[in-house]
């Protein structure tokens, strides 16, 4: 189908379709055993300028968009979202730089991203503040020309592994949301350290990790935007980043359809292959459709938020949940396509099974895109816009 993609995102989706079957496909089963991170492929990535898609040329990237992230995020995690989180997380620790960093933030941190020689990530998450993200406790005080970071930061994505780390902490107690800050903090900043790496039911490739403040002085020139605005730079870096974990999402779907599909044509019962029951083309026939509204409607909100539209938060919510909850769905039936089979671990399905279920949790649960949507609703309802 021709989804009207440019010639730099056809592009970017022929070299990251070659990566994946080549390179990505053979390792992906041992790498979801051993919980450990793909260092070797990280290269690979670099080599064919993928770190960079979303990232302005004149900071070395090739100066795309979400919607070109969108298209690099599907087709990797078509074949292991673990794998592909790498990339994906490390666009969701740059956001807050591409969108609220200064001239000499940008040239000192994105060039190294686009080149491929640091990865990113973003902390916000705490035990005690995962949806309600505005309760986060690590503090950031103020001393002289520097703030002291303590707290500690739970469940990071790239935690460890990468070089650069976006932090929000709370620079005032006392003023709510208002009063969290965003600072970049560089690994080998002394006082911060890394906590315990996560075992987790999927994406097992990708690192999980805490990150530990105590007493770590970052100087006041790593602070991202105003002090007081680390709430509204996270609220933002989250409305770009969505449509990426929707994509991530999609890339599962998508490719434990293709699995179901290949797999019905060769599994024979009755005398036949399973494709030809009636029963199986319908299962096959509603994931198709499925996988197909869920681009729909990822490619129209990376696009609506490429326009430069500042009316980005109800679309890209959406596309998180119903992409999420696509392939929540499109996985398990592709289990069920492969019987017996696909329960087992020498078929990929059940991982792609185990690798969907974040995609309804991290970035937000699916509740709280619900509560984005709704709220946007009531808001637009209450300045008189009609859908
Ligand atoms: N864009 C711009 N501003 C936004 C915004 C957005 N997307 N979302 C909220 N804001 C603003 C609000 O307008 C409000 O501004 P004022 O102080 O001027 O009124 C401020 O931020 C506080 O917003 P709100 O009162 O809605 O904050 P809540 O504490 O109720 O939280 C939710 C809102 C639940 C939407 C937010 O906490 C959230 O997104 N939680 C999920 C976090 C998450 O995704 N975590 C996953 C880990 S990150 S990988």
């Amino acid at each position: 189908m021709d989804y009207g993609l440019t010639e730099m995102q056809v592009m970017i989706k022929d070299v990251c379709r070659k990566i994946a079957e080549d390179k990505i496909k053979p390792i992906r089963a041992h790498y979801d055993e051993s919980n450990e991170f793909p260092h070797e492929i990280l290269k690979v990535f670099a080599d064919a300028d993928l770190c960079g898609v979303y990232i302005e040329e004149k900071f070395g990237g090739m100066g795309g968009g979400v919607m070109d992230l969108a298209v690099m995020v599907e087709e990797l995690s078509k074949v292991c979202s673990g794998i592909a989180l790498a990339l994906a997380a490390t666009a969701l620790g740059t956001f807050p730089i591409i969108l609220y960093g200064s001239e000499e933030q940008k040239q000192k941190y994105l060039t190294k991203i686009a080149k491929g020689e640091s990865l990113a990530a973003f902390g916000l998450t705490e035990a005690g503040a995962g949806s309600d993200a505005g309760g986060i406790q690590t503090t950031a005080v103020k001393d002289g020309d520097y703030f002291i970071l303590n707290g500690t930061k739970q469940w990071i994505t790239n935690g460890g592994e990468a070089d650069i780390y976006t932090i929000v902490a709370k620079t005032d107690k006392n003023k709510g949301s208002r009063g969290a800050s965003l600072f970049i903090v560089d690994k080998g900043t002394p006082g911060f350290e890394f906590g315990k790496k996560e075992n987790k039911m999927g994406i097992r490739a990708s690192a999980t990790r805490e990150l530990v403040f105590q007493d770590c002085r970052v100087h006041k020139s790593q602070m991202l935007g105003k002090e007081g605005m680390g709430f509204l730079i996270a609220m933002k870096t989250l409305d770009q980043s969505r449509p990426g974990v929707a994509a991530q999402a999609l890339g599962i779907a998508a490719g434990a359809l293709d699995e179901a599909v290949r797999y019905s044509r060769e599994r024979r019962q009755f005398g036949k292959p399973i494709c030809s029951f009636q029963g199986m083309q319908f299962l096959l026939a509603d994931m198709a459709t499925q996988v197909e509204a869920a681009r729909a409607l990822i490619y129209a909100a990376a696009r609506h938020i490429d326009s430069g539209s500042k009316d980005v938060s109800k679309i890209s919510a959406m596309a998180k949940l119903f992409a999420s909850d696509t392939a929540m769905r499109v996985t398990t039936d592709a289990v069920q396509v492969f019987g017996g089979y696909g329960y087992m671990k020498e078929y990929p399905v059940e991982k792609m099974m185990r690798d969907a279920k974040i995609t309804q949790i991290y970035e937000g649960t699916n509740q709280i895109q619900r509560e984005v949507i709704g709220l946007a609703l009531i808001k637009e309802a209450a300045a008189g816009k009609l859908s």
